[in-house]
């Protein structure tokens, strides 16, 4: 008996410690229209700990350089930490080789790379590219102007009224003529989670190869790109704790190899003659001109964060704020939620019968509570729902149900006002 209680103790997943969390984000303390900071606004960006915060300073006191040049201390010092974060994500992301790992500026910038290498090497006239009608912009502008450079057709597999993603109808969409399938992991609008190894094997199983959006996803779960076998992945930094100004798109390394370069210039080439030129080797060769070497460092101190964590206690607590969250919102009158799907991660979006979402925000703010009200650049998302914007509370890891109290209290006082 006290062995079985020993080993059930043993099994239990330790409790989030969130209160130690929000003690390494300095930002919280800060008040705003002299009340105290909540901050909902995480699936627009995150805030920063402060090992990030020291990792940006000290590389601008202490290790500035530019790197993959110099043959002096300073600047070898910079390319082996820039270096580091690249090896430091592969590790994160379970990827085979550091050379899958290509710096971008952020998600937006992924698509945009593939849209323009591997699009524009391999999509014709007559071909299709397929997204979904979950999509950011980023995950839909970038393929319309590929389809029209070439003369090919966008398609949108379809979502229910819960937000959920209409997996059979996406299969249906798959056929012979289709080149890519571009699709979201979590839902920025909604906070669907779609159920990515599965949709990954359907489009294999059609031989259509698969980038995934994975901005919204990779701050709310381990994601591990070889498990999901998925051929391109691509996130922010900026939302999962780290710096502004870079990200990553993750790509299986031979279609990276197979793939044209992106940009022209200094750093993607072995030799320039005005003959020709032969271009770097992967990752290289995509990451033309001197990169975001400061936030590139800072990057890796905050996937160095992220992996000290304990990822199921993480992940049980956040599951709880947001069903917190989505109950207690429900509760005032008039209150409808926009995504209700049943695998959701970070984001509570909902409209006021009567009130405009930017009245709310504005009000919200008045009371210190960051929240993104708009279309969240998702307009095809509110479309669906015959709406123009919501409400949309995201939340981080250190969040609290106080806050959540706090968001609800501001809500009902956005009624009274109202009514
Ligand atoms: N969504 C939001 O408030 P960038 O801007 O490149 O870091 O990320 C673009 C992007 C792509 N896909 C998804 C699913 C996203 O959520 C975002 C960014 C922010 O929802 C800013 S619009």
């Amino acid at each position: 008996m006290a062995v079985t209680a020993a080993i059930e103790t043993k099994q239990l997943p330790k409790a989030f410690d969130v209160d130690a969390v929000r003690s390494e984000f300095p930002i919280l303390e800060t008040p705003v229209r002299g009340k105290r900071l909540v901050y909902l606004d995480n699936a627009a960006t995150t805030q920063k700990p402060r090992v990030v915060i020291a990792a940006l300073r000290r590389y601008y006191e202490e290790e500035n350089a530019n790197i993959h040049r110099g043959v002096h201390y300073l600047s070898e010092r910079a390319t082996d930490l820039y270096e580091k974060t690249r090896e430091q994500i592969r590790r994160f992301i379970g990827a085979g080789d550091a050379r899958e790992v290509v710096f971008v500026r952020g998600t937006t910038e992924g698509i945009n790379l593939v849209a323009a290498t591997f699009g524009r090497a391999n999509v014709r006239a007559g071909d299709e590219v397929l997204i979904t009608a979950m999509e950011h912009h980023s995950n839909i502008v970038p393929w319309q102007m590929l389809c029209e450079q070439v003369g090919a057709k966008l398609k949108v597999a379809p979502i229910n009224d819960a937000g959920e993603l209409l997996v059979d109808e996406l299969s249906n969409l798959l056929n012979a003529k289709t080149k890519l399938l571009a699709i979201t992991h979590v839902s920025n609008a909604l906070g669907t989670v779609n159920p990515m190894k599965d949709v990954i094997a359907v489009a294999h199983s059609a031989g259509v190869p698969v980038v995934v959006d994975g901005a919204q996803a990779i701050p709310h779960q381990r994601i591990d790109v070889r498990e999901l076998d998925c051929d391109f992945y691509t996130f922010s930094s900026h939302k999962m704790y780290g710096p502004t100004g870079i990200g990553v798109l993750y790509g299986k390394l031979d279609l990276l190899n197979a793939m044209p370069p992106y940009q022209g210039g200094g750093d993607m080439i072995k030799s320039v003659t005005f003959e020709g030129t032969i271009f770097n080797d992967i990752p290289y060769k995509f990451e033309a001109g001197t990169p975001n070497i400061a936030d590139g460092i800072a990057f890796g101190a905050a996937v160095e964060y992220l992996s000290s964590l304990d990822w199921q206690a993480l992940s049980i607590y956040e599951h709880g704020l947001l069903q917190y969250a989505t109950e207690r919102v429900k509760e005032i009158d008039g209150v409808r939620i926009i995504g209700t799907a049943r695998e959701k991660a970070g984001v509570l979006s909902f409209v006021m019968e009567g009130v405009h979402p930017h009245d709310i925000g504005t009000i919200l703010d008045q009371e210190g509570i960051a929240v993104r009200t708009g279309h969240h650049c998702a307009q095809p998302v509110m479309q669906r729902f015959g709406i123009p914007a919501t409400v949309r509370a995201s939340f981080g890891l250190y969040n609290t149900r106080e806050e959540v109290d706090a968001l609800v209290k501001s809500l009902q006082k956005v009624k009274e006002i109202f009514n």
